[in-house]
């Protein structure tokens, strides 16, 4: 890649670690520029007007042009590597769990860890409150159905690590933060234990 690449994070938040894990991964250079999205630096006229018009961090910055949406930044960086599945129908399979990340895992699961972990329970508004029960079962499903799914396999899709267990792997391994117990998911634990070893990964504070 020969246009710089700038991401634009909250290094706590796992959808920026996606992004920085996906990097390593590939061996990218890939410079950081912090927000505080709890002082509302993601909320500025000139953030919404220079960077994302959403508000929200992380943003991938290639030369003059911006991606924001952690796994639309991860499959720019990804796109043409072994991260992403050579096979048609296993590509649209990891579109599928980057899709339920975002639909059934991350609405839940990051969300009670930012509540719990980053704003505090005794902080969060009585609609906050209200939400926590189902999120945290929504959360418990998610976990169960990856757990599931990971019971004859090493990775998500195929044989080999792609996008997809990236987009998974970033809110759950730090899923107790939010209240979430593993103990009941070995599998996922397993796998978590097999990313964490692959050659390049870096954790989530690096
Ligand atoms: N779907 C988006 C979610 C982005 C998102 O919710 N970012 C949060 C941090 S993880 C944020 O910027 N929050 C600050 C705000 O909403 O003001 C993605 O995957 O990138």
């Amino acid at each position: 890649m020969t246009e710089k690449l700038v991401l634009h994070e909250y290094s706590a938040s796992g959808n920026c670690y996606k992004v920085r894990l996906t990097a390593a991964l590939l061996g990218l250079a890939l410079e950081r520029r912090e927000y505080d999205i709890l002082k509302g630096e993601t909320r500025t006229p000139t953030f919404l007007a220079e960077v994302n018009p959403n508000g929200r961090i992380p943003v991938l910055q290639i030369g003059h042009r911006f991606i924001p949406e952690s796994n639309a930044a991860c499959f720019y960086l990804a796109d043409g590597s072994n991260l992403i599945p050579e096979a048609r129908f296993d590509r649209a399979d990891m579109l599928r769990w980057m899709f339920f990340e975002q639909y059934n895992h991350e609405p839940n699961i990051a969300t009670m860890r930012f509540w719990l972990a980053y704003v505090g329970e005794e902080r969060l508004t009585e609609a906050q409150r209200a939400q926590m029960p189902s999120k945290r079962a929504a959360g418990e499903a998610a976990l169960k159905l990856m757990d599931e799914h990971l019971a004859d396999r090493r990775f998500f899709v195929g044989d080999s690590l792609s996008l997809a267990d990236i987009a998974l792997y970033a809110y759950t391994h730090v899923a107790e933060e939010g209240g979430f117990a593993l103990s009941d998911f070995a599998n996922v634990r397993e796998w978590m234990e097999r990313v964490a070893q692959l050659p390049g990964h870096v954790a989530m504070e690096s």
